[in-house]
């Protein structure tokens, strides 16, 4: 028997069963294909063994190659593991449960034969990374399934269920019985003398209409739609072209290189970063998450406006029932309406079936009285944002809702420690803080007050990853972090319309850096009056607070976006594109002059620093406070909340490629021309020197999320 601790090795009724036991998630961390080829040597050398089992302990079959090792010396690569497989002398039977991705999958596809759990998901994930499979997938699996179902997986990325496998021929057969390792013994004894070994590289599944160049120019096409500023994605069509262009080992060759010209590169480094960051996130500094913790399986929400709408469907869409609790009948009505047509949207476009609507509209009560929730595991406030309602709703939430409920307000800035003052358990309170429409967007930011205790944060982001949703946590302050860091952003670009830049010039930097959608034309969609009143409010409280003239102007004039078909563009009627107007660049023009400010030409670069140094110089500052854990969940949330371009790796991410000493100088030399706004942040200062900003709270180099 040949034990290693990350492979084993044992000979069961002539079948060499070879078992990565590799936790988490069995990714082909240093040991484990060295493990694999060890393996297959004994057992092709050994008379006693007929065939092979290659199987996953734990959770998954094997979730790829250990994507921390990108970068670095790597031992072996996957290619050659999975080349040992394609070329041992006796069949290798790959049993899958759980996940079989990127390197694992390829594995499974040198292996001879692939059954899998009925749960089983499969898939090439690495564009997900930057980067391209490098073990031989894009060419085993294109001759397997044919060039148009590997296009759809690879480029995608995404991951596939077993039947749907099944059906495109990349498994042999689901095993519908606990004992997957038993099953695949049993048919690695059937298939043991069979010959020839069926490889997929030996494989053509395709005919001539399936080669044609235009079948790859037409994906190639499709990308350059959302996909413009990526390598990736183009690269895999390449090499899925590769596979039915050239023979299996110059195709092998082609992947191969295509493998290392991207795994260096700025995308895969970005990209990289983020897949950890996010998953940094969900941790709490010195706090171990106890496995026990109470899940969230029945939710309240009260407030059925368009937050407590989203958010109810939200959790019905998880599969956990969920209360609207609203007080005025008109009001629950509306709310009501509001569930019904969003589900209904969905069915119409295809999205849900109309059976899995009505199964999410089960899920969904509406209720009047608190008296009705107070069995609920969690509640979620989504009223009015103001302090004596909020106290109004908490105090009724105390009296009522049974005790270790979550208590969870959605307001975006009101402060955690004072809502939770209405209630005797200030432990059990936090702020749940949705991204409109909450039902679509991922991001949750968790919000700790001073009395919020650690198993209530750790407990209320179980419950938004089981949404779906992406979490992080957040001090209390005004803003909280996502907004409170975002909002010099926003001031910086209007300020820079006085100056002389356009909302279009604006629009079009931030698109080509990589946003989907240019600020303006998003102010546009959700409507310039929404901060209006903030700005006005700010602007009361405090003499010194920098007024925002040109949005405001526009506000007065009615010009709230594109609900009134004008804001910073005109738009035709029942067409959303965004058309540069005349009379914005008037208002433009003649606030400047009221001002007494000189118009000017601005480079791209100024504009793209000018917009985003602002608002990492508020995340320094709020690193400073506390009031984040880390640089990295900053990212985070700048990612799922605000649409940053994810090949970037964040906010925070990209200025450390500007360079620390960059970006105090130039915030520097703005404080001196534009005034206080632009202090430099004091944490900027200390790092300039030689220091990364992806630090975290407690002021060191946060490691584990940088690539
Ligand atoms: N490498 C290193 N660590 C990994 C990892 C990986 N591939 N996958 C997960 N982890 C860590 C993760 O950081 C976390 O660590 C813990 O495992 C649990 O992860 C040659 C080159 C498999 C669907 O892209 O999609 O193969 O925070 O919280 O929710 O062509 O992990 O506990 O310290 O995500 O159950 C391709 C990436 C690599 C799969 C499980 N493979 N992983 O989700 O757990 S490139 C992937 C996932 C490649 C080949 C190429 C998910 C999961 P910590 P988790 P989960």
């Amino acid at each position: 028997m040949n034990e290693t601790t990350i492979v084993h090795y044992d000979v069961v009724d002539t079948i060499g069963v070879i078992t990565i036991d590799n936790p988490p998630v069995n990714a082909l961390g240093p040991g484990v294909r060295e493990g694999i080829i060890d393996a297959l040597e004994q057992g092709n050398a050994d008379d006693g063994v007929q065939a092979f089992v290659l199987i996953g302990a734990g959770r998954n079959f094997i979730a790829g190659a250990d994507i921390r090792q990108f970068g670095k010396t790597r031992p072996i690569g996957s290619v050659v593991s999975a080349a040992a497989l394609d070329a041992s002398s006796k069949p290798v039977v790959a049993a899958i449960h759980g996940y079989a991705l990127g390197g694992g999958l390829e594995h499974a596809l040198a292996c001879h034969y692939r059954l899998a759990a009925p749960g089983a998901k499969v898939g090439l994930p690495e564009v997900t990374l930057g980067i391209v499979p490098g073990g031989g997938g894009t060419q085993r699996l294109t001759r397997l399934i044919g060039p148009e179902a590997a296009l759809d997986m690879v480029v995608s990325g995404r991951h596939m269920g077993a039947a749907e496998a099944l059906k495109l021929g990349l498994l042999d057969a689901i095993v519908d019985e606990p004992d997957l390792r038993g099953a695949a013994i049993r048919h690695a004894r059937s298939i043991a003398s069979a010959r020839p070994l069926p490889r997929a590289r030996d494989r053509q599944n395709w005919n001539e209409a399936d080669t044609a160049p235009a079948v790859f120019e037409a994906r190639r096409k499709a990308l350059t739609r959302k996909s413009r500023h990526l390598k990736a994605p183009f690269k895999a069509v390449d090499c899925i072209e590769a596979a039915v262009r050239h023979s299996f080992d110059d195709g092998l060759a082609f992947e191969q290189q295509a493998f290392s010209e991207l795994e260096q590169g700025a995308e895969a480094k970005g990209l990289r970063y983020a897949f950890f960051a996010e998953r940094e996130a969900a941790k709490i500094p010195g706090v171990q998450a106890s496995a026990d913790l109470a899940p969230v399986a029945s939710a309240a929400v009260i407030g059925a406006g368009t937050m407590g709408s989203g958010i109810a469907i939200a959790y019905a869409d998880a599969g956990i029932p969920v209360k609207l609790l609203e007080i005025s009948p008109d009001a629950l009505e509306r709310g009501k309406a509001r569930v019904r047509d969003t589900y209904a949207t969905r069915v119409k476009r295809g999205s849900l079936t109309q059976q899995a609507m009505d199964a999410c509209l089960d899920r969904i009560g509406f209720v009047q009285r608190y008296e009705d929730i107070a069995d609920c595991d969690a509640v979620v406030e989504a009223v009015f944002e103001r302090m004596d309602v909020k106290h109004d709703v908490f105090s009724k939430l105390d009296a009522v809702m049974k005790p270790g409920a979550l208590l969870l307000t959605n307001s975006s800035a009101l402060d955690i420690d004072e809502i939770a003052s209405a209630t005797r358990r200030p432990q059990d309170v936090a702020g749940a803080h949705f991204f409109a429409p909450a039902n679509v967007m991922k991001l949750c930011e968790v919000v700790r007050g001073n009395g919020t205790a650690p198993d209530t944060l750790l407990r209320t982001m179980k419950m938004g990853r089981a949404m779906g949703k992406v979490c992080a946590v957040a001090g209390s302050c005004d803003g909280f972090v996502a907004n409170r860091s975002r909002a010099p952003m926003m001031s910086e670009m209007m300020i820079m319309l006085e100056e002389g830049a356009t909302p279009q010039q604006i629009d079009r930097v931030m698109t080509d850096f990589g946003y989907p959608m240019g600020p303006f034309a998003v102010n546009d969609l959700s409507g310039l009056d929404v901060s209006y009143e903030g700005r006005k409010r700010r602007a009361e409280a405090n003499p010194d607070y920098r007024k925002l003239h040109v949005p405001d102007r526009l506000v007065e004039m009615g010009r709230l976006g594109q609900k009134t078909g004008a804001g910073w563009y005109r738009y035709e009627p029942g067409d959303r594109t965004p058309h540069p107007d005349a009379a914005v660049l008037g208002v433009i023009g003649a606030v400047a002059r009221e001002l007494g400010t000189a118009q000017r030409e601005f480079t791209d670069t100024e504009i793209l620093h000018r917009v985003l140094l602002a608002s990492v110089n508020e995340a320094c500052k709020i690193l400073e406070d506390g009031k984040a854990y880390r640089a990295s969940d900053i990212d985070v949330m700048w990612l799922y909340g605000f649409g940053f371009p994810r090949h970037r790796g964040g906010l925070m991410f990209w200025a450390d490629t500007v360079g620390a000493k960059d970006v105090h100088a130039q915030i520097t030399e703005w404080a001196q021309r534009y005034g206080s706004r632009w202090t430099p942040s004091r944490l900027l200062g200390d790092i300039a020197a030689s220091g990364s900003l992806l630090r975290d709270a407690t002021g060191g180099t946060h490691q584990k999320a940088t690539p």
